[in-house]
């Protein structure tokens, strides 16, 4: 007679963790959740920045463009006349540039609110957008809200291109999205975010009226900039001092504000070295007006280091 044979324990598999392992589990997870998350924020970042830095370079592309069609590079600061008495003597010179054949004795209702006699001063922002892809749907002053529509080109027709009715049209040559038109200072006349999440502040573009040098329309460039955007008080200089030629002497610069939505200050900038954005003063005698701001803050060169520019791969001070 067999024995019996003794019991075996049961092993029985178990049936999860226990409070303690899930509670260690959970706290490994959020610590190698901190210590990624940085990074990965950083990568959105930097994949932001080169698209913001990439569109810069389409915008240059059009610009390119737009001098192949019109002889020369867009002004950043101009006043267009609907009435042909009001004409001052540098907005008709570019103008003529431009346009060789404009029609300097006849009125004109260029932004669309049906009179004839709007002074219509478009600054830098408002120069790259209008240049590059001419009158709006609707660019009636003081409509809120924005009632910006899409950009038309100009007429075909030499002596009215700013003609709004005209059915032969030429251009855009840039494609402005106008879920990012921005209208500032209320004029009607748009100026361009730049992709980042929620920016607010427009593309600043200043033009060196094609080796005519910076700031040649005087001060007013500026001080409108100033008044209307918060600008930089002068374009970027390849270094420190007075004498520093300008970044894109002959072209123009294009600066997106970057993610703090600020400018600063413009001016001095190097290249490489630990003081990218210094604050030593840049006053030149020759504009006193232009820069009466002695020398940059640090706070102000604070608000540049991100700012993303056609003369730097990505943003000012990596
Ligand atoms: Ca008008
Ligand atoms: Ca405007
Ligand atoms: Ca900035």
């Amino acid at each position: 007679m067999l024995a019996p044979s003794p019991r075996r324990p049961i092993i029985r598999p178990r049936a999860g963790f226990t409070l303690i392992e899930l509670l260690a589990v959970i706290i490994v997870i959020m610590i190698l959740m901190a210590l990624l998350a940085p990074a990965v924020m950083g990568a959105f970042r930097r994949v932001r920045i080169t698209a913001v830095r990439a569109e810069i370079s389409q915008l240059e592309t059009a610009i390119g463009k737009f001098k192949a069609t019109y002889g020369a590079e867009p002004p950043s600061m101009i006043l267009l006349q609907e009435n042909p008495a009001n004409w001052d003597a540098t907005s008709r010179a570019v103008i003529r540039q431009l346009w060789p054949q404009y029609d300097f004795t006849s009125s004109i209702d260029i932004n669309g609110n049906s009179t004839t006699t709007d002074t219509i001063t478009l600054t830098g922002p408002e120069c790259l957008v209008f240049f590059l892809s001419g009158p709006n749907v609707q660019n009636t002053p003081g409509t809120t809200p924005l009632n910006i529509g899409a950009c038309r080109g100009f007429s075909k027709n030499p002596a009215f291109p700013f003609d709004r009715t005209s059915v032969t049209r030429e251009g855009p040559l840039f494609e402005f999205l106008p879920s990012r038109f921005t209208d500032i200072d209320q004029d009607g006349f748009p100026e361009y975010v730049d992709p980042l999440p929620s920016q607010t502040a427009p593309y600043l573009y200043y033009s060196a009226y094609d080796g005519g040098g910076y700031n040649s329309l005087s001060n007013t460039e500026f001080t409108l900039i100033n008044t209307n955007f918060a600008g930089l008080i002068e374009p970027y200089r390849q270094g420190i001092g007075v004498n520093a030629p300008y970044f894109k002497p002959n072209g123009f610069q294009i600066i997106s504000p970057g993610y703090d939505k600020q400018y600063g200050f413009g001016g001095a900038y190097v290249t490489t070295g630990s003081s990218r954005l210094p604050t030593s003063p840049t006053v030149d005698p020759q504009y006193p007006n232009a820069f009466s701001t002695a020398a940059p803050t640090s706070g102000q060169r604070v608000f540049e280091s991100d700012n993303i520019t056609n003369f730097s791969e990505g943003t000012l001070a990596p």
